[in-house]
């Protein structure tokens, strides 16, 4: 049988790089930091202490390079699971495929990514400025019902307990639930909140916001706010989490997602300094990050 992944499924570019991220498998460290928006990659990388990489296609910007004897890349991944979709996959790829043979390694290397993002608070007392780690991701979008994975049995418990107290209008998502990577969340605790981060597929009427138009589901908020399973409560809304988590249980990568809270929700309430909050966020981040 014929293993090798064809040109039309793993698409290599003229440099021998990826086809989306344009970086080659020698231009990716195994630590990764994911941003959101392609200007907040260099405001990453000026910390570093040697940049050995740079590369651009469309929305995705990579630079990798050194803290002390640290080797790190940073990423954008543009907004929303479908890039995210792209961006795990490539990175997988770019660790896990052999690019000259085109057949999927015999041992697999398990990348850690953390991604440094922004969100929006769903309880009153997580204030704007602070920060949140995601204890889990759960998806309001539909990506990851394209692939196969296993749920734990304590990511199930959760998911049902969710189904059960809060409504999702009939045709709309199948949500989906993962746990980070216990190992990094443990990492990340003091100057940091911890909950449930929900994943949507929209910045406005998918996270209850309106300006013009009316909303599908004018309750999707509340009953987000007051969702509790034993200690567990939903704390943001953001547009990739659940799929860094997803696709990291379907390729078998470590994954955090971080967020600097710039909107709260229910206080009605926006950072008066969202580029501060993430500037000290990726100071924080980079501190644990580098020493992992
Ligand atoms: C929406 O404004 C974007 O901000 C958040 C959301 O997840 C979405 O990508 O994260 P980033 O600031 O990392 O992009
Ligand atoms: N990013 C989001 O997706 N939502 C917010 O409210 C703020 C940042």
């Amino acid at each position: 049988m014929d293993n090798r992944i064809a040109a039309s499924e793993l698409i290599i570019n003229n440099r021998g790089a990826v086809y989306h991220l344009d970086v080659r498998p020698d231009e990716l460290a195994p630590t990764i930091i994911t941003v959101g928006d392609p200007d907040r990659v260099g405001a990453v990388s000026k910390h570093f202490d040697k940049i050995e990489s740079t590369h651009q296609h469309r929305e995705f910007v990579t630079h990798t390079g050194y803290i002390g004897d640290k080797r790190l890349s940073v990423v954008s991944t543009g907004i929303g699971t479908d890039n995210i979709d792209i961006v795990l996959n490539e990175l997988d790829a770019l660790v896990n495929i052999d690019f000259d043979t085109r057949l999927v390694k015999q041992t697999l290397t398990s990348l850690k990514i953390v991604r440094l993002g922004t969100s929006g608070a769903l309880q009153e007392s997580i204030p704007v400025d602070s920060f949140v780690v995601s204890s889990h991701g759960l998806g309001l979008d539909n990506l990851m019902n394209y692939y196969v994975f296993e749920n734990t049995t304590s990511e199930k418990q959760l998911l049902q307990s969710f189904r059960g107290q809060v409504f999702l209008q009939p045709g709309g998502a199948n949500p989906c639930l993962f746990e980070a990577s216990a190992s990094l969340q443990s990492l990340f605790t003091e100057g940091f909140h911890t909950g449930i981060t929900v994943t949507c597929p929209g910045f406005y009427a998918p996270q209850g916001r309106v300006l013009r138009g009316t909303l599908s589901n004018p309750n999707l908020i509340d009953n987000l706010t007051s969702f509790n399973y034993e200690n567990h409560r939903i704390t943001n809304f953001e547009m990739e989490t659940s799929a860094i988590y997803g696709m990291g249980r379907v390729l078998g990568h470590e994954c955090l997602s971080v967020s600097a809270i710039v909107a709260n929700r229910i206080r009605k309430e926006f950072s008066k300094d969202g580029g501060a909050a993430v500037a000290s966020l990726i100071e924080k981040g980079l501190g644990i990050i580098a020493a992992i």
